[in-house]
């Protein structure tokens, strides 16, 4: 059908020229070809609408989407891969596609289309796709009675989605796309090293922002924490965890030389919830001993029964996090336990994380043995807030060092593989640091190579230049107020003594201790 359909596409090619007739005639020829993809039916790809979007100021992708400009008119698909993989692939008008697809990735329990990379895509000229990778969010019990669905999102979904963008851009550009890039951050990040690990053709870049390596535990963690919280309602407040953080990051903050909010490397602190205990007679902004003991266990790493730590616990200065995961109670109760409703009674981190590991055996995106995407000639940039709540920047770092160690050294992996960490930052964007560096969700305040991962990866891939410095811009109300440079680990941004501290040029990226 699509080799069939290809026939169709080409004869509806004009040649293109400047003046508006021969515009008007490339419009005409996109429509059709756009409207050819609608009739694409064949075993495991379905399109169900394939029209063209018109430019205009304001325009909702779905209900309740936020609003994007369509500078350019572009092709959009909507369709089915296999059964029920929704996708989206965004195509612009034949006469402004770079030549390059980007796929993009979602996060959290996805169910959802990436409509802020996409569109991002769309007006850099990219062909750019999105799946929500085999349910709908609307679905409570997705992860319920079909095995196939916990594939899907583990790993599957990604790969058909740059499978079958790749052949509707043949249909409808009569060519392949010269490179393929991924974005995404959180389970869209781990998405992007899914796709690296098992699938490393399918990328030739892949910008992967707290992709959690080890969701697994981290899945434990964000139950036992949720369990541990519930036993406990009233003892800790919002600004109990706060008052913790914040302490956290005076404590840490001046280590770096600079007094801004922002500690570089909080590794290098220590910090004690205990210093916050209330001494006789103080009542306020302090902590009672109940509330130190409850706190520590939250900051501690978390152990299994025989002692052995299943992760490394929190930083000084993470605020901890008091919202509720639908994800993890999901996991452990449907796809564990094969259960609606389940109380939490008999979680048991132990028997739980194998669990996971059994029923769930690809959603583990820790294996270091990135030779196949480097064989692939792939280069890949990571990026992690040191701040994040919910992936903890250690099982980052500690996913680095374990690919140095399988990929012949800092230096060899640096060829193709580099890890950018964002002091202050929280999960995928926010907190107090410069968070805006085109990682997933948006282009940089500049993008270019300098300040915008994009286009850095593009550089990278494309001409050779890998990144060594990323300047990270902090925007308040729509101006920049401080940019600083980030620095590929394990270098950090030093201040050189004098200028301002809010002027990436006062920065110089120097090595430090890993
Ligand atoms: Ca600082």
């Amino acid at each position: 059908m699509l080799r069939s359909l290809l026939l169709t596409v080409a004869a509806a090619t004009v040649t293109l020229s400047a003046a508006p007739e021969a515009r008007a005639q490339a419009q005409g020829a996109d429509a059709q070809a756009c409207g050819a993809l609608a009739k694409v039916s064949e075993a495991g790809l379905r399109v169900t609408a394939a029209e063209i979007v018109p430019a205009q100021a304001r325009w909702s992708p779905e209900p309740g989407a936020a609003p994007i400009t369509v500078k350019a008119p572009f092709c959009r698909v909507q369709g089915v891969i296999e059964t029920e993989i929704g996708f989206e692939l965004w195509l612009p008008a034949r006469a402004a596609w770079n030549g390059k697809f980007l796929g993009t990735g979602v996060g959290g329990d996805a169910g959802a289309f990436n409509f802020r990379d996409v569109p991002r895509g769309v007006a850099r000229g990219y062909a750019s796709g999105t799946t929500d990778s085999g349910h709908k969010q609307a679905d409570r019990l997705w992860m319920l009675g079909d095995p196939m669905r916990l594939k899907n999102y583990e790993l599957r979904a990604h790969h058909l989605l740059a499978v079958r963008s790749k052949d509707l851009i043949l249909a409808y550009y009569g060519s392949s796309p010269r490179h393929a890039y991924f974005i995404g951050c959180s389970g869209g990040g781990r998405q992007g090293l899914k796709e690296m690990q098992r699938f490393p053709a399918d990328y030739d870049g892949v910008i992967a922002g707290a992709g959690g390596p080890k969701t697994p535990e981290m899945t434990v963690r964000r139950m036992w924490e949720l369990l541990l919280r519930d036993a406990h309602p009233g003892l800790m407040s919002p600004a109990d965890w706060k008052l913790i953080a914040d302490a956290g990051v005076k404590t840490c903050d001046g280590l770096d030389g600079v007094a801004d909010g922002v500690a570089e490397d909080p590794r290098r602190c220590r910090f004690e919830v205990r210093s916050l205990g209330c001494k006789p007679g103080e009542t306020a902004g302090c902590l009672s001993e109940e509330q130190v003991a409850f706190a520590r266990q939250f900051y501690a790493p978390l152990q299994d029964r025989s002692g052995r730590a299943l992760d490394r616990g929190l930083l000084p200065g993470v605020l901890v996090d008091s919202g509720r995961s639908r994800l993890a109670p999901a996991t452990f109760a449907q796809a564990i336990r094969h259960v609606a409703e389940w109380d939490g009674k008999d979680f048991d981190a132990d028997r739980d994380l194998a669990a996971i590991d059994r029923v769930m055996p690809e959603l583990r995106a820790d294996d270091p043995d990135l030779s196949a995407f480097r064989a692939h000639g792939g280069k890949a940039i990571f990026y992690q807030g040191w701040m994040d709540p919910a992936v903890s920047a250690n099982m980052i770092v500690d996913y680095q060092k374990a690919i140095e160690a399988r990929m012949g050294g800092e230096q060899a992996t640096a060829e193709f593989e580099r890890l950018f960490m964002v002091p202050g930052m929280l999960h995928c964007q926010g907190g107090a640091g410069p968070d805006q560096f085109g990682g997933s969700g948006g282009d940089a305040p500049i993008p270019d190579a300098q300040h915008d991962l994009l286009s850095a990866l593009e550089d990278w891939v494309e001409r050779g230049r890998a990144p060594d410095r990323i300047v990270a811009s902090k925007v308040v109300d729509g101006h920049v107020a401080r940019t600083r440079p980030l620095c590929a680990w394990p270098s950090e941004a030093r201040y050189a003594g004098n200028g301002s501290t809010d002027d990436a040029a006062n920065f110089a990226c120097e090595r430090r201790p890993r």
